[in-house]
């Protein structure tokens, strides 16, 4: 089933910078010994690994005015913003390999950068447990990896709001540009803050309520032929049963059955062009599992399937 003639680059990011506990910088190396290149080459896909960004070590301090390691987050993410920009240009399918969150800043800064230039309309995808829109004020932690929605939306230091550099010096994204979906831990302020910005939200509530199956349908309603289909998959997205290989696991996430799914009505739009898999971390999985069922999910992502379904039953 050769669904894209469109080569993918694997770039890895091997940092924890912006994350709360440490060993999200040997998720990329995980994702290889789990055989992602060789299980996306199986679908017909030609890969490029790139190998890893080579960005400043973890300090390890506390905060500072809100953030820890802003400038370490800041500089990973310059790099990170580069590689995904360059890859877009050569027409490559960037895959970041995280990595924590924080990295969603510079790579869909570069999506954001490249749609602007190319006339495509950008939909995010985010899945995962938390919001990740927390600020400076309305953090708990001072982690970084909780706040890239905030910080492409416009809300947060220049060093992370500005990476995008967009034509009339706006942010990388809108809040309607953005479909979140698993979500089931979010901080009192940033609750609030949601809200009040309008974010599209399909809490783990929903999902119970009307299905993934709908809920797909919903977040990926208005995507078309011109629309760049961009996937943050926070790994702490799936139920922490099936994937205990995380920083910061929250009960009562998506099963093994509903992930697929989700993963292959995305497929089925046809218009993945780029994929971030972050906050994988080696030191807290059992033999790997986690990391292999990520590639497993990334497999459905570009269209494997078990018959050759093409429209729902
Ligand atoms: N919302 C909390 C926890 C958190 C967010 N993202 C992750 N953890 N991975 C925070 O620290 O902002
Ligand atoms: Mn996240
Ligand atoms: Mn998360």
């Amino acid at each position: 089933t050769l669904r894209s003639a469109q080569p993918t680059s694997l770039i890895g990011a091997p940092t924890d910078i912006g994350a709360g506990a440490r060993g999200a910088s040997m998720g990329p190396e995980a994702l290889r010994v789990a055989g992602l290149q060789a299980a996306l080459e199986l679908h017909g896909l030609q890969v490029f690994d790139r190998g890893n960004l080579g960005g400043p070590s973890n300090p390890w301090l506390p905060p500072v005015n809100g953030y820890r390691h802003l400038p370490e987050v800041a500089q990973w993410n310059r790099l990170v913003y580069d590689a995904v920009y360059a890859e877009l240009q050569l027409g490559h399918l960037p895959i970041l390999l995280g990595g924590d969150h924080s990295l969603g800043l510079g790579s869909i800064s570069a999506v954001a950068r490249h749609c602007a230039e190319s006339g495509k309309k950008l939909r995010v995808l985010w899945l995962d447990a938390h919001a990740d829109f927390n600020t400076s004020e309305l953090t708990p932690s001072g982690n970084v990896h909780g706040m890239p929605v905030a910080c492409l939306c416009g809300f947060g230091p220049a060093e992370l709001t500005q990476l995008a550099a967009m034509p009339g010096g706006g942010p990388a994204l809108r809040p309607e540009q953005i479909r979140q979906i698993g979500i089931r831990s979010v901080d009192a302020g940033e609750k609030r803050f949601v809200h009040e910005q309008g974010l599209e939200v399909f809490d783990m509530r929903a999902i119970d309520e009307v299905g993934m199956r709908q809920v797909m349908e919903r977040a990926l309603a208005g995507v078309d032929t011109h629309t760049h289909l961009h996937v943050s998959f926070d790994v702490d997205f799936l139920d922490p049963d099936i994937a205990p290989g995380v920083g910061t696991t929250v009960p009562g996430g998506p099963t093994y059955r509903e992930a697929q799914l989700c993963m292959e009505m995305i497929a089925d739009s046809g218009r993945l062009a780029s994929l971030d898999i972050v906050e994988l971390n080696p030191a807290l999985d059992v033999r790997n599992k986690t990391a292999v069922l990520a590639v497993d999910l990334v497999e459905s992502l570009f269209g494997k399937s078990t018959l050759m379904r093409t429209r729902p039953v």
